[in-house]
């Protein structure tokens, strides 16, 4: 036999070599990364204790001074001092407010802060418009009493009561305490301090971290891990010293919680410590992970520092502003209840609490306080195709001229950053790409659209104008000793302008112009990568903590903001470059923070062609939904490696369902545009782009009541159903707006799976849209052939849809709509539809129409929606062209309008449906149908 040519020597010797080449590309290189231990700060915060880590170590900690309690009426705020209870000279100053909505507000700083150091606050992440609200007590401060209270002035949503020694936060919500702040004595802040003029022992025997936390202010401090820092290579040379910031907060009687973005992780956070457990802490701090791996706690692109707390009572949470590297430790304790710590690095204790108490509730109070999601155009939700890289102006028109020889809808081609002339962005590569003008105008023509990348790191050479100017401007971010930051990048040796300045994210934002960014055109838009920033050869693949930036605050204060502040400068370019400033960008970026869902779209960045990474791609969306980061998606495909044709066509399935669409590969991927596989796998990819294309009045109309009420586009289980216990860790299932419920197949040869039908508990009705069969809310086992995307609506839900298939969303704009109506068992059912010009800001004004769709009492209403504020100026030439209506209990006599015109329908005995084919309504005005 042919096997037996080979021994077992050559066989294993096969198999090590197989393994040395697959392994290295599927896992990330952890090391590189610090772990909460190697961070000296978070490792101080986090305590040792015996040789063991015991996060939840309890410090000597604050107390507040009695007699400076003060309700200021004025400023709305209530201030006192507090001092720790060993070292008397830390004191700080603390301020609590209130906020519209349920919204309280600590913050804390030193009480005398050294005159040549400062703690960094952060800017531009709320938004403007928050207020606070006036405040009265509910408890005045006594002498004879350890606590006071306060309430909001009017509304009586909660109150919060502080106890004065030791220094401890409840937040009380319907009567029940919710949420404690330093229940547990980890409140602990490091004072900036001048550097000891006599160089410490570097942590010599007997000079214990324990005696450096106690004596912090004295010159008995070690400098390792204080006053200077190593990892690997990297030196960090921590000229302000210690100035972490730690703090403890219980959500009291909840076992789930959720949020805090982005990791790899299930959507329900898992415990790091306590009950044996010794897992690393959640990490936010945002760095270019290569081969990031599923399940672990390690930080990834971006951060979003909202946790948000669940169960069956309430739903609160806890958003902790601050921008430097931050770590969070999870326990479960009795109760059940779930005790957070959290660590920063640097920066002033900063905290919300959002009180609820129900989920929406929760995204309309993190929506007040960083606002909502930009809405996209229509385009950007179509289908977009991407690869690292499209070489050429000819592989360009290829590309394009696949989708539309295979007849499959696509809006938008993206170029990677081999497009630039030596990655210098802003340039074409001339020989590639000799003509952009010609070939964005090809593109242009047939309505759609391209997007090119445009990357943080500016090539160090003399003759590229954007290096010459920022070089020359002083624009650039400074290394510790002021000459500009030298990094490794795409480039080669690269610099990176210190976009924390507004004067410099203007001058980025005006290389958008036309006349200056050469070969661009109004249908080329943005994407940002690398913005975390990524530095080849700093530390942790990222820029030096000591570099300095703008206001002489150092980077370590500021990292996570990076990205953030370099997506607004772009995104600002693009609306900018436009004379009349009326085109709403679209710009993606790996990095975000808080608040980035008011710039553009997001990604997870670098995913694997693997079954593991599709299915935890719906389950980071999850999470980046209910954290206000709506608009983001994940590669379909996966980016590095080679999927299968099942794979592929399954992530298709996926990606269809979520709310950035874009298929994307590595420069060493093979090529994977649909109609490049065998079937039935082609036609299923296709297919799936098709059934997005239909969906896009459902999508758009969501995004735009995420501009209302801040709510995700796709939801788990639990923000829909927040009675159900049993949903409460399901993150495989999502619920797009409230109506239309999807479980994609992430298993590979997947014959049946399982699939959860929420709503018991209100005897909720789903029907299958494939099927358009009705089934009770329950659990089952479901075919699932290559073919079935596992795709539900909800009874009472009325989705609008566009069933003719385009070429692109502009072909679909003034297509006539399918109203697909899905009754509930009291035969009732609502919905909305949004309609808008589809690209710019004129929605603003009211240019727009909201309207509903309620189905009650046999009768179909469409008028504005309650919630419109539209001015009447907006007019669209779609009609409403069917209306389906299933679970239509018998056959109507007739069906009549308003003004008495009878349409015609046809009715399905064994499925319950009902059919109108050509009401031909216009959306513009309102109906009544009476079904007789
Ligand atoms: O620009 C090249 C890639 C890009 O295709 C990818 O989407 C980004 O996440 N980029 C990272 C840099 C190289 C990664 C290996």
């Amino acid at each position: 036999m042919y096997f037996k040519k080979f021994n077992l020597k050559s066989v294993l010797l096969i198999l090590v070599l197989i393994s040395l080449i697959i392994i290295p590309i599927l896992s990330v290189d952890s090391s590189k990364f610090k772990t909460c231990q190697e961070s000296h700060f978070c490792k101080r915060q986090r305590q040792t204790h015996e040789g063991e880590i015991n996060p939840m170590k309890s410090f000597q900690t604050f107390n507040v001074i009695r007699d400076t309690v003060k309700l200021n009426q004025n400023d709305k705020t209530i201030t006192f001092d507090l001092q720790e209870k060993t070292a008397k000279d830390n004191v700080l100053t603390m301020k609590l407010e209130l906020y519209e909505n349920g919204i309280v507000r600590m913050r804390a700083q030193e009480k005398s802060p050294l005159a040549n150091k400062k703690r960094y606050h952060v800017n531009d992440v709320l938004l403007d418009s928050i207020k606070t609200q006036s405040i009265k007590w509910k408890e005045e401060p006594k002498s004879s009493s350890n606590h006071f209270s306060f309430i909001h002035g009017e509304k009586q949503c909660c109150y919060v009561q502080v106890q004065l020694e030791p220094f401890k936060l409840d937040v009380y919500i319907m009567g029940e305490l919710a949420i404690t702040t330093n229940k547990d004595g980890l409140f602990h802040f490091e004072p900036i301090q001048e550097k000891p003029t006599i160089a410490g022992p570097e942590n010599k025997e007997g000079n214990t971290e324990e005696n450096n936390n106690n004596n912090n202010n004295n010159n008995n401090v070690a400098h390792e891990g204080y006053w200077e820092e190593r990892f690997q290579s990297h030196q960090d040379s921590k000229p302000n010293g210690p100035m972490s910031i730690g703090m403890d907060f219980t959500f009291v009687g909840s076992s789930h919680v959720y949020g805090i973005p982005e990791h790899s992780t299930r959507l329900s956070l898992k415990s790091t410590t306590g009950n044996g457990i010794k897992e690393n802490p959640y990490r936010l701090y945002n760095l270019d992970v290569f081969e990031y791996e599923i399940d672990k706690t390690m930080a990834l692109y971006g951060s979003v520092p909202l946790m948000i707390s669940h169960d069956t009572k309430k739903t609160t949470a806890i958003f902790w502003l601050n921008a430097a590297e931050t770590f969070v430790d999870i326990e479960d304790v009795e109760g059940p209840s779930k005790k957070t710590h959290w660590i920063s690095e640097t920066g002033i204790l900063d905290v919300f609490y959002l009180t609820g108490p129900t989920p929406s509730s929760i995204f309309k109070q993190y929506a007040y306080l960083t606002g909502t999601t930009q809405l996209p155009q229509m385009f950007s939700l179509g289908y977009h195709q991407c690869k690292w890289n499209y070489k050429s102006e000819d592989h360009v028109k290829e590309i394009d001229a696949g989708f539309d020889k295979h007849q499959i809808p696509y809006d938008v081609i993206w170029l990677d950053i081999e497009h630039t002339d030596g990655k210098r962005y802003f340039t074409w590569d001339n020989n590639n790409f000799p003509t952009p003008e010609e070939m964005l105008k090809a593109i242009a023509v047939k309505n759609r659209k391209m997007v090119n990348i445009v990357d943080p790191h500016i090539k160090r050479d003399n003759g590229y104008y954007i290096h010459s100017e920022a070089q020359s401007k002083g624009y650039y971010i400074k290394n510790k000793d002021g000459n500009d930051y030298d990094g490794w990048c795409w480039p080669g040796s690269s610099s990176y302008l210190d976009f924390t300045n507004p004067e410099i994210r203007d001058w980025w934002a005006s290389q958008f112009a036309y006349d200056k960014y050469k070969g661009s055109a109004p249908n080329l838009y943005i994407w940002n990568d690398m913005n975390e920033p990524s530095v080849f050869n700093g530390p942790e693949v990222s820029m030096h903590k000591d570099a300095k930036h703008w206001g002489d605050y150092e980077h370590r204060d500021l990292h996570n903001l990076y990205g953030f502040y370099y997506h607004m400068a772009s995104a600002d370019g693009l609306i900018k470059r436009n004379p009349d400033q009326n085109d709403r960008p679209f710009v993606l970026s790996r990095a975000f923070f808080a608040g980035s869902q008011r710039i553009g779209a997001i990604w997870t960045g670098d995913n694997a062609a693997e079954w593991s990474h599709l299915d935890i791609a719906n389950p980071m969306l999850l999470s980046l939904n209910i954290a206000g980061i709506t608009f983001s998606g994940a590669d379909v495909g996966g980016f590095f490696g080679n999927p299968d044709a099942e794979l592929l066509a399954r992530w298709y399935q996926a990606g269809a369902f979520q709310p950035f669409f874009r298929g994307h590969a590595h420069l060493d991927s093979r090529h994977r545009e649909p109609w490049l596989f065998d079937e039935p796998y082609s036609s299923v990819m296709k297919d799936a782009i098709i059934t997005r294309y239909t969906y896009l009045p459902l999508w758009y109309t969501t995004f735009f009541e995420n501009t209302i009420n801040g709510s995700p586009v796709i939801n788990p289980l639990w923000v829909q159903y927040p009675k159900e216990q049993e949903l409460f860790d399901i993150d495989d299932t999502i619920i797009i707006s409230n109506s239309l419920l999807v479980k994609p197949v992430t298993k590979q040869g997947a014959k049946s799976m399982k699939v959860i039908l929420p709503g018991k508990s209100v005897n909720e009705i789903w029907y299958d849209v494939d099927t358009e069969k009705p089934i009770e809310a329950g659990t089952y086992e479901i075919d699932t052939p290559l073919e079935k995307i596992p795709v539900y609506q909800r009874g009472g839900s009325i989705i609008p849809k566009k069933e003719r298939v385009r070429r692109s969303s502009a072909q679909m704009k003034d297509d006539p709509f399918t109203i697909r109506i899905a009754l509930d068992k009291n035969q009732f059912a609502q919905g909305q539809l949004y309609i808008d010009d589809e690209h710019s800001f004129d929605y603003k004004k009211g240019n727009y129409l909201y309207k509903q769709f309620t189905f009650k009492d046999n009768t179909l209403i469409f008028n504005t929606h309650p919630e419109s504020k539209q001015n009447g100026k907006f007019t669209s030439p779609s009609t409403i062209e069917k209306i389906i209506i299933l679970g239509y209990k018998q056959k109507p006599t007739s069906i009549v309008s308003e003004d008495g015109k009878q349409l015609s329908f046809d009715y399905d005995q064994s499925l319950s449906k009902l059919t109108i084919r050509k009401p031909d309504f216009s959306v513009n005005s309102n109906f009544i149908l009476k079904f007789n």
